[in-house]
């Protein structure tokens, strides 16, 4: 347990979230090109405007997952717990308003399980209730979901850290290669983006800017 965990935090360094709905271009070059900039961990997060559903999802989420199992890219899906247990995807990541976390991780077994977390206390539950590492955010304002969301700054970090949180935290929301070393500087284990990749102009150059800022030895 402890081995995969320490896995789990390298693999949290540079985490890449997107579905078609984020991408400008073909998403299957998209995630490659991603992948050559060195990313460490995908989510596949099908929702939005003219998001795929059903079949159509299953078949695109199988594309996905190949091109992270030959890069050896640990592929994690979003909300969807019985997509990813049919493609036996890697892991499940869930937030407050998704099915609830205890009966999630009783579903996936093994399987990694990552939970949004705004507080605490949510925090705390979401440790009980068997989270393999935490998202917190949105710490700065971002185009890739709603605005009306409180923003909660670097402090959210800095608290998760100062009460011991004992599992891996990456932070989502805004975060760019101008300020994601702030975020590990704060206690993050790792970054999380959609659109600072996704709608680059130059998608691996944009992966390489934040792989070398939030791990400049690497
Ligand atoms: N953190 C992360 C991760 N991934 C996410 N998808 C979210 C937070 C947001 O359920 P949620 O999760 O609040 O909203 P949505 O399902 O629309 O993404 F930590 F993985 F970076
Ligand atoms: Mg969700």
């Amino acid at each position: 347990m402890i081995n995969r965990r320490e896995q789990l935090k390298d693999f949290l360094t540079l985490y890449f979230i997107m579905g078609s709905a984020n991408c400008l271009k073909d998403p299957i070059y998209v995630l490659q090109q991603a992948i050559e900039g060195g990313i460490t961990l995908f989510q596949f997060r099908e929702k939005g405007v003219g998001a795929l559903e059903g079949q159509e999802k299953m078949k695109f989420a199988e594309k996905l997952q190949k091109i992270c199992k030959d890069a050896e890219i640990p592929f994690i899906i979003n909300d969807d717990v019985e997509l990813a247990l049919a493609l036996e995807a890697d892991g499940v990541h869930i937030g407050q308003e998704d099915e609830r976390a205890s009966i999630v991780r009783e579903k996936i077994g093994h399987k990694w399980l990552g939970v949004s977390t705004h507080t605490l206390l949510e925090a705390q539950q979401a440790i009980a209730d068997g989270a393999d590492y935490l998202g917190l955010g949105p710490i700065y304002p971002t185009i890739s979901k709603d605005d009306t969301v409180k923003i909660h700054g670097l402090d959210i970090i800095k608290s998760f850290r100062t009460n011991d949180i004992p599992i891996p935290i990456v932070g989502i929301g805004g975060i760019s290669a101008m300020n994601a070393k702030e975020v590990i500087d704060a206690g993050a284990d790792g970054i999380s983006v959609i659109s600072s990749i996704s709608g680059a102009e130059h998608i691996t150059d944009a992966a390489k800017e934040l792989k070398r800022a939030v791990n400049p030895t690497r």
